[in-house]
């Protein structure tokens, strides 16, 4: 039996181009130019065979709204899945588990570690046929209690943050273990300063430039305590 090392994400989208955003720009761009991850795209329609191109209907019982339709959807995870066996489907969607840091870490380490690859689905108009959940989908996430008119623009989030913790995608190998919820302690950043060192009147920290690198960590950190306390009490009150 080969080795199945597998970086590739493949997405399943009505809108595979809006997918451009996340790839041709900023630090992000690099990983995909060098294909140290892979992104391949499906796009339902394809999947549809009547002249009109039909890929949504109304929902049963009424209401307002179109639904996805379960038959291109689950060809194209099917068509996936053959690619990418062993791949966790994850469905997009405001009715998912609500994502967060310690998420992205556990989604970039499997994606890293286990190297079985990522299958996405993003949802359009009201959503999809609850069949193609009930048989297809392993996970649903949720980038939070809002709707979008897709789940392409909450994919982008998800995976500029599952990416970003790659080893080597940030220049400084630090800079992701001092962000907000990654340090240790799961507080928010502490405040930063960068030249001019009074500016408009607005001095830097004494001790920031002092050069004294215990003082400089502590202060860091009580600043991450106090502004933890004051801007989200219910992430304080965990510590
Ligand atoms: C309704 C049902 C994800 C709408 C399923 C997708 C918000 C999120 C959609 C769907 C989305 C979110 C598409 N809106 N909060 N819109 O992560 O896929």
């Amino acid at each position: 039996m080969s080795l199945n090392l597998n970086n590739k994400i493949i997405i399943i989208s009505l809108l595979p181009e809006m997918f451009q955003a996340l790839v041709n720009y900023g630090v992000l761009s690099k990983i995909f130019s060098s294909q140290k991850v892979i992104l391949e795209f499906i796009n339902p329609r394809n999947f549809v065979s009547d002249i009109h191109k039909t890929i949504d209907d109304r929902p049963f019982g009424g209401g307002p709204g179109m639904v996805m339709l379960a038959e291109p959807l689950a060809q194209s995870i099917e068509s996936a899945k053959r690619q990418l066996p062993q791949a966790p489907v994850i469905y997009l969607s405001p009715q998912g588990e609500k994502f967060d840091q310690k998420m992205a870490e556990n989604i970039s380490g499997n994606l890293w570690n286990n190297q079985a690859g990522l299958i996405f689905i993003c949802g359009r108009y009201e959503g999809i046929d609850q069949r193609v959940l009930d048989l297809l989908i392993d996970r649903e996430i949720s980038l939070g209690d809002f709707v979008l008119t897709g789940g392409e623009l909450a994919l982008m989030c998800i995976l500029d943050a599952v990416l970003r913790l790659i080893p080597g995608v940030l220049g400084d190998a630090e800079s992701a273990l001092q962000d907000s919820f990654s340090n240790p302690e799961g507080l928010l950043d502490c405040p930063h300063y960068t030249r001019p060192p009074v500016w408009r009147g607005l001095a830097v920290p004494d001790v920031l430039l002092s050069g004294h690198h215990e003082k400089i960590k502590q202060w860091r950190y009580k600043k991450a305590l106090e502004i933890t306390e004051i801007k989200r009490p219910d992430i304080f009150k965990n510590k």
